[in-house]
């Protein structure tokens, strides 16, 4: 079993929409266990080198903006291929294409208001580095769920 974290956010359109509780619910009821929690407003700083992989895109300036404007639930997540499963319960980039039936698909409608962040299994590291970001070691909590040994065989 490859065990994985993943870094996880409710940006700040799902808090204020409240849908904090709905993408909890829907990653713990697959399974995956919550290791880390924090409720927190992301100054500009930590939004630039979260998001420093696109800069130079011209959509920057309105990602760090909007990441930035009100506060976001940031989660730490565990389990099998975590980081991928979680990729695709969060379901694609833009709402338009996300498949219904995912947190996009079923709650978002625009680009740059998608709800939901999720470490990208396509490039290698971004969990750890994120999660690094984010949280300071002694506040992701190993322990075990009472239902692991009927999650996996
Ligand atoms: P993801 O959040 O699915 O990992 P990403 O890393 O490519 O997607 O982009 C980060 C965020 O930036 C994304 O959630 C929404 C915003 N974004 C991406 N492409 C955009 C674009 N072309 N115009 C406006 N915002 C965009
Ligand atoms: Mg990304």
């Amino acid at each position: 079993m490859t065990e994985e974290r993943t870094f996880v956010m409710a940006k700040p359109d799902a808090v204020q929409r409240g849908l904090i509780g709905e993408i909890v619910s829907r990653l713990e009821d697959r399974g995956l266990k919550l290791v880390g929690g924090k409720f927190m407003q992301i100054d500009d700083e930590l939004a630039r080198e979260h998001y420093a992989e696109h800069v130079d895109k011209p959509f920057f300036d309105g990602l760090t903006s909007f990441i930035t404007s009100g506060p976001v639930f940031a989660m730490v997540w565990e389990g099998e291929d975590a980081i991928r499963q979680v990729r695709q319960m969060m379901g694609a980039t833009d709402p338009a294409e996300a498949a219904p039936g995912t947190i996009r698909g079923d709650y978002a409608l625009d680009l740059g208001r998608n709800v939901i962040h999720g470490s990208d299994h396509e490039d290698p590291g971004s969990n750890e580095r994120e999660i690094d970001l984010f949280f300071d070691p002694d506040e992701l909590i190993d322990y075990e769920r009472i239902d692991e040994g009927w999650l996996y065989e």
